[in-house]
């Protein structure tokens, strides 16, 4: 038999961006070529995916550490890094997605809906493509990003139209084998059934499903029995049903008492889902009562005498059945099916076609224009903390072994305006300005300091290299200077763009 996990932690590591490439042109005669660094590509992301192939947790269970290719890195000659591949992991319809603070971040209800649960981190610009008017031979490149690593946590909540309950014994994985097609394991000992059954019940062309949840005892919301974990599997039923065994000979048990030890139980069950699925608490959700095993005389005695009183004291339907000898079944699935279909009319199904849902932008990107926002560090008096996705990305993105690299982060900061929300927020010369992992200090530009920071030929040794000339450039320069060439043809058809590349 398969085994059955319906809860798992995984560690996601997205794929890292690739870096850009600072590479310079280089070509005989033509020293002082473009820069022509490709791009770095985007790290794959790694994707849960609601998929009808599969029905436990048990792989990922297995494997709980999953890792999402990287882009590759760029190259010379405009070359840019291929994109990492996506990763997409298949989970059952009804796995609901957590951060580890236990948040729901999804909840994956019908097949074919997508949750990017770890992202790929951006691939770095090459100098190519960093290169401006006023920056034309950058000496330098951005990093990739590192892909998201963070754990989420899965959860199994079947989708099941009505749930059972019952003590162990009572006949609920025999109700659900006359029921439909499924065949649970049937015992005369208490918890046969150790992981939930799902059957489909056909009523004249109207189908609903049916989980049979491993039995309750008393004492189950301490972990009593097999405890109250598998409740999440009839969390999102539109019924539960009681099923009670009125042929028992336990001294101490009645249907009533069994019913009422139930719904402490249930009362007990905290649901990490009730606000996000609409349903409410379990214990708000209507009920009805299976009076099972009348088959037995002494039973069927019972049940009829305590009919009345059961429906007068919770206010629920009770049906006399047995499961056995497929007694009583039919006005059974007439009633399951009515309040099924009361209850898909209250509550229209999510639809399939959202089938990704895009993941919930940081607060401050969507309540801010900006797209940052500047708050006092609460650690230190006078030091300030940026947070925003994009200012945080360049930083990830900065090598900050380079001098021009750290400029044009500079530059990018000033122009978005965190340098002017800095100012407004109080801050001065010399103050520590945290922003990711990057605490600094503050060196304040003008809008002109800025300019100077930005030099049009860069600190890349290669570019410091080319200036360096060879014999044959040498004789190239000394024809130029005496007129007898243009300095930029080079005489292959291409003229050289001075705006672009001469500083
Ligand atoms: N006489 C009689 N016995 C029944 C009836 N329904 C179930 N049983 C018997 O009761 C015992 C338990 O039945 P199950 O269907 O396994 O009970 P369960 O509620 O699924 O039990 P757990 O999975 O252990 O919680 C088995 O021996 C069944 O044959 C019935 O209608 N009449
Ligand atoms: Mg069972």
């Amino acid at each position: 038999m398969n085994r059955f996990v319906d809860r798992v932690v995984l560690h996601l590591m997205a794929g890292d961006g690739g870096n850009g490439c600072a590479s310079i042109h280089r070509e005989k005669f033509k020293p002082l070529g473009g820069p022509d660094g490709g791009n770095g590509g985007h790290g794959g992301d790694i994707i849960l995916e609601a998929s009808p192939q599969v029905h436990t947790l048990l792989d990922l269970h297995y494997r709980p550490h999953i890792k999402a290719q990287r882009g590759a890195n760029g190259a010379g000659d405009h070359r840019n890094g291929a994109r990492g591949e996506d990763l997409v992991l298949e989970v059952p319809a009804g796995t609901v997605v957590m951060n580890d603070k236990g948040e729901v971040m999804a909840d994956l209800t019908a097949h074919g809906m997508r949750y990017i649960a770890a992202e790929g981190g951006h691939g770095g610009l090459g100098n190519a493509s960093l290169a401006s008017r006023a920056r034309k031979a950058p000496g330098f490149a951005l990093k990739g990003e590192p892909g998201e690593q963070h754990d989420v946590i899965l959860e199994l909540k079947s989708m099941a139209d009505v749930g059972l309950l019952g003590f162990p014994s009572a006949g609920k994985s025999s109700l659900i084998s006359v029921l439909s097609a499924a065949k649970p394991k049937i015992g005369d000992y208490p918890f046969t059934t150790l992981q939930p059954n799902l059957g489909v019940v056909e009523v004249g062309h109207e189908t609903f499903t049916i989980a049979d949840v491993p039995g309750l005892i008393p004492g189950a919301s301490e972990g009593k029995g097999l405890g109250l974990d598998f409740l999440r599997h009839i969390e999102r039923t539109a019924v539960l049903a009681h099923i009670v065994d009125t042929a028992t000979m336990d001294p101490g048990r009645d249907p009533i008492s069994d019913i009422e030890a139930l719904e402490n139980e249930l009362a007990l069950y905290e649901s990490a889902l009730s606000h996000d699925v609409g349903l409410g608490d379990l214990k708000d959700r209507p009920r009805i009562v299976v009076l099972n095993k009348t088959d037995v005389p002494e039973a069927l005695e019972l049940a009829e005498f305590l009919k009345e009183d059961i429906e007068e004291k919770f206010g629920w339907p009770v049906f006399i059945i047995s499961a056995a000898a497929h007694q009583g079944l039919e006005p059974l699935k007439y009633k399951l099916l009515e309040i099924v279909q009361q209850h898909r009319k209250a509550n229209p199904k999510a639809k399939a076609e959202v089938r990704t849902i895009i993941r919930p932008q940081a607060v401050d990107a969507v309540s801010n224009k900006q797209g940052f926002v500047v708050e006092k560090d609460p650690e230190f008096e006078g030091a300030f903390i940026v947070r925003g996705t994009k200012p945080e990305r360049w930083i990830r993105q900065t090598d900050f072994e380079n001098d021009e690299a750290i400029g044009y982060l500079a530059d990018r900061l000033a122009r978005a305006g965190v340098e002017e929300a800095l100012f407004k927020a109080g801050a001065v010369e010399g103050a520590q300005v945290t922003i990711g992992d990057v605490t600094f200090e503050w060196e304040p530009m003008t809008a002109a300091g800025a300019d100077s920071l930005m030099t049009g030929r860069g600190t890349d040794i290669r570019l410091e290299r080319t200036t360096r000339a060879s014999a044959a450039e040498r004789k190239r320069a000394s024809q130029a200077r005496r007129g007898l060439i243009d300095e930029f043809d080079y005489g292959d058809g291409e003229v050289a763009d001075r705006d672009r590349w001469q500083g």
